[in-house]
């Protein structure tokens, strides 16, 4: 018998929620394990040896073998589980289009994620303090990539073409976080509609509103003034930086 797949994650995570719906959204079987991020279970020199030496989830583990990365665990499933070929294309040039997202996503919408990270996050970590450059860093970075997304939704429905790739799940899943922590409101849709019609038709999918929901309901609670419980002393959000180190 096959061993079960193990997908390691945590659902506050943009890249472990748009691996999630993959998993679900292919239907392939696998079996959860959430990685208690807030208290730092990741950051465990035992958990990096056996899953990954940078410590971030998401991580996949198909019986010995262990892959991290969104882009490159969700490229392996749909290899193994021969995927429908929208999520990973079926051209080499639409695969190559969407493995060109993936690369430019790691270095520009991914990165605006310290805009959420140190709105919400930081105080729960290091307490009160002025956390406006590395915010102001998260915003830029953030309204950088949207123009891309922008121009990209006026060409296509989806990210890489008329349907949905991984892309878009990588994409929808960094804009959920923003929109549930709202760094992202009317006012950027305004500027932004065919992000927006982008945005809303990937939210009617059963699978994103289900995983959206505990971001929700953790940036429900901080907007509201209440804390995170976390014992972590570091980033979740490392690479995003201004002052590396400097909270801390
Ligand atoms: N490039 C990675 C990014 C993964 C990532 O940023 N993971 C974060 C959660 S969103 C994490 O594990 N943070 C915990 C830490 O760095 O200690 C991917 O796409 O999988």
């Amino acid at each position: 018998m096959n061993t079960p797949l193990r997908f390691l994650h945590h659902p506050t995570s943009q890249p472990c929620r748009a691996v999630n719906q993959f998993l679900l959204e292919v239907q392939i079987p696998f079996e959860e394990e959430i990685v208690n991020l807030m208290d730092g279970d990741n950051e465990q020199q035992s958990f990096k040896e056996k899953y990954n030496p940078t410590g971030q989830v998401p991580i996949l583990c198909d019986g010995d073998f262990v892959v991290w990365e969104s882009p490159a665990i969700a490229f392996y499933l749909n290899q193994k589980f021969e995927a429908p070929s929208n999520w990973f294309g079926q051209t080499v040039q639409q695969r190559a289009l969407i493995q060109q997202y993936c690369h430019w996503h790691a270095s520009f919408l991914r990165r605006g994620a310290g805009a959420f990270f140190y709105t919400h996050f930081a105080e729960c970590i290091w307490g009160k303090q002025d956390y406006s450059k590395e915010i102001a860093k998260g915003k830029y970075t953030l309204y950088d990539s949207m123009s891309y997304l922008e121009t990209w939704l006026s060409q296509n429905k989806y990210l890489c073409g008329d349907e949905i790739s991984f892309a878009d799940l990588l994409a929808f899943h960094e804009l959920v976080s923003h929109v549930a922590g709202e760094i992202l409101g009317a006012k950027d849709w305004l500027k932004h509609p065919k992000i927006k019609a982008w945005f809303d038709l990937i939210a009617e999918r059963p699978h994103s509103k289900i995983l959206s929901e505990t971001i929700m309901k953790i940036s429900a609670m901080r907007l509201a003034g209440e804390l995170i419980p976390m014992t972590r002393k570091t980033s979740l959000a490392k690479g995003t930086e201004v002052t590396i180190g400097v909270y801390s």
